[in-house]
C-alpha cells in the first residue's frame, strides 16, 4: 500500500493514492438498509424508486396503484406523515445486525426523493424530525450500532429527482452549481460533522460529471481536515465516469460480480429481495434470496477480494420483517463457525474449483481455507489446488478432529470426511495448515 500523504490535493491522482483504512477489507460483511418515505407505499419495481416511477415515467404499475387506491390530488409528500416509525427500536435493529456477523452497516440518510432522515437544515419540512417519525433517525441508528462496535456507513444520494434547484442546474448543462453548493455538499459536510461516519456510500451522482459535484474538493477536505480523516472509507460513486475508476473502493454497478479478483478493493451490494432495495409489501417468498444462495454469493465475493453488502428494507413502522431477520441471523450462525475463513482473509492463488462440489478458496498468512458449497457425497473427497507437505494439518471448522488425508500427484489431496457435517448449514470449510 502507498503511504498516507500528509495532505491530499483535490484531484483524482492524489485522492486515489490514499491507502484504504484496513478495517474495511477485514470486515467483509456489511448490512445495507434502505428506509424512508418510500417504505410507506412499499410497492413497485424498486420501491425506493416509487415516486419516480409514479410521476416521472409513463404507464407504470405505480401509476395504476395510485389511481386505484388513493384520492386524486394525493401527493408523494402526503406519505411522509404516515412514516410513523412507531415500532422503530434502533437497539433491536443493531442487535440483529450484530447477530448477522456484519462489521458495518450502511444506512440511507437520504435517497433520490430528497427526504432527509436527520434534522437537515437544508431540507426544511422534508426531514424525519419535522415530519414522519419526528426523530433523528440517523442519529439514533448511529448511536445504537456504535454501542455494538459496528462501523457506521452513511448512504447519501447526491441528486434529487424533483428538486427545482437540481433541475435548474441540469437545464444549464451543469454549468451552474447552485444545488451542489446549497444542498448536496453542505449536507455531506453536516453528516460528517454530526455523525462522524466510518464510511460514506455516495450515490445518485451519475447524471453529472464529478466536476459538477465538486467531488475531489469534498474528498480532499474529508481526508485532510474532517474529524474522520483517518478512518473514513468511501466508494466510487462521485460522478459520471468514476465507477470502477476513482474513490476508495469500487461498487461499479449494483450487484457488481467480477469473475476474477479485481486489483482494487471492491464491494458487491445485493438485496435479499431481488426485486427491490426498499421494502415491498407485495414481495413474494420466491423473490427473496434463501440462505444457501446468500452464503454462496457472499463466499464467492470474499474469495474474489470483495466485501458483501447485504440489503434489507425495513417496513415503514420500523419493523424488520421476520423473514429478513431470519436470513440475517442465518448468515451470523454460519459465520459463528466459518468466520475464520472469511474475516481478514485475502484471495488465494486459486479462487475456485469445481470438482464433485463447488469450492471457494480464501487464505490468511498461515492457512488456506476451502469452502465447500455442498456436503460431498464422495468420501474421501478430492481437492485439486492445494500444495501439501508432511506437516499439513487438515480440519473442518467447527470440529477440532484432525482429518486423515493423502497427497495426490503433483498437487492436491484427498481428505477423509466424517459421515456427517460438523454443523447444520449450507457450506463447510476445510482448513489446511502448514
Ligand atoms: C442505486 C439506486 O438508484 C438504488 O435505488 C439503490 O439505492 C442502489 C443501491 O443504488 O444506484
Amino acid at each position: 500500500l502507498p503511504a498516507a500523504a500528509d495532505r491530499y490535493t483535490p484531484d483524482w491522482a492524489s485522492i486515489d493514492a490514499r491507502p484504504l483504512p484496513a478495517w474495511y477489507d477485514e470486515a467483509k460483511l456489511g448490512i445495507f438498509v434502505h428506509w424512508g418515505v418510500f417504505s410507506v407505499p412499499g410497492f413497485g419495481k424498486y420501491s425506493e424508486w416509487f415516486w419516480w416511477n409514479w410521476r416521472g415515467a409513463k404507464g407504470t404499475d405505480e401509476m395504476k396503484f395510485m389511481e386505484e387506491n388513493f384520492q386524486p390530488g394525493f401527493s408523494y409528500e402526503d406519505f411522509a406523515p404516515r412514516f410513523h416509525a412507531e415500532f422503530f427500536d434502533p437497539d433491536a435493529w443493531a442487535e440483529i445486525f450484530q447477530a448477522s456477523g456484519a462489521r458495518y452497516v450502511v444506512f440511507t440518510t437520504k435517497h433520490h426523493d430528497g427526504f432527509a432522515n436527520w434534522p437537515s437544515k437544508t431540507s426544511w419540512n422534508w426531514n424525519s424530525v419535522d415530519t414522519g417519525p419526528h426523530r433523528d433517525v440517523v442519529g439514533e441508528i448511529s448511536a445504537a450500532i456504535r454501542r455494538k462496535s459496528i462501523h457506521l456507513g452513511l448512504y447519501h444520494s447526491m441528486f434529487e429527482w424533483f428538486n427545482p434547484m437540481y433541475l435548474a442546474d441540469k437545464a444549464s448543462g451543469y454549468q451552474t452549481q447552485d444545488f451542489v453548493f446549497t444542498k448536496a455538499l453542505p449536507e455531506l459536510v453536516d453528516l460528517v460533522l454530526k455523525y462522524k461516519p466510518d464510511l460514506i456510500w455516495s450515490d445518485g451522482d451519475w447524471e453529472a460529471p464529478d466536476t459538477y459535484w465538486n467531488s475531489t474538493e469534498f474528498l480532499a477536505w474529508l481526508y485532510n481536515d474532517s474529524p474522520v480523516k483517518d478512518i473514513v472509507v468511501t466508494n466510487d460513486r462521485w460522478g459520471k465516469g468514476c465507477y470502477c475508476k476513482h474513490g476508495g473502493y469500487y461498487n461499479c454497478a449494483d450487484r457488481f460480480s467480477p469473475v476474477t479478483p479485481p486489483d482494487h478493493k471492491w464491494e458487491k451490494c445485493q438485496s435479499i429481495d431481488t426485486h427491490s432495495w426498499g421494502y415491498r409489501r407485495n414481495m413474494k417468498l420466491d423473490e427473496l434470496m434463501d440462505l444457501p444462495s446468500i452464503i454462496s454469493d457472499f463466499v464467492n465475493t470474499v474469495a474474489l477480494g470483495g466485501n458483501y453488502l447485504l440489503n434489507i428494507g425495513p417496513m415503514h413502522d420500523g419493523m424488520i420483517a421476520p423473514v429478513f431477520e431470519e436470513r440475517l441471523r442465518g448468515v451470523g450462525g454460519w459465520l459463528d463457525v466459518n468466520g475464520e475463513a472469511i474475516y481478514a482473509t485475502r484471495p488465494w492463488r486459486v479462487s475456485y474449483e469445481n470438482g464433485t462440489v463447488p469450492v471457494w478458496y480464501t487464505a490468511t498468512a498461515s492457512s488456506v481455507y476451502a469452502i465447500l458449497l455442498k456436503w460431498p457425497q464422495q468420501n474421501p473427497f478430492k481437492l485439486d489446488a492445494p500444495n501439501t507437505s508432511n506437516s499439513t494439518n487438515v480440519t473442518l471448522l467447527g470440529d477440532p478432529t484432525l482429518l486423515k488425508w493423502a497427497p495426490v500427484n503433483p498437487k492436491g489431496l484427498t481428505v477423509t470426511l466424517p459421515e456427517m457435517p460438523p454443523c447444520p448449514g449450507n457450506a463447510w470449510t476445510l482448513k489446511l495448515d502448514g
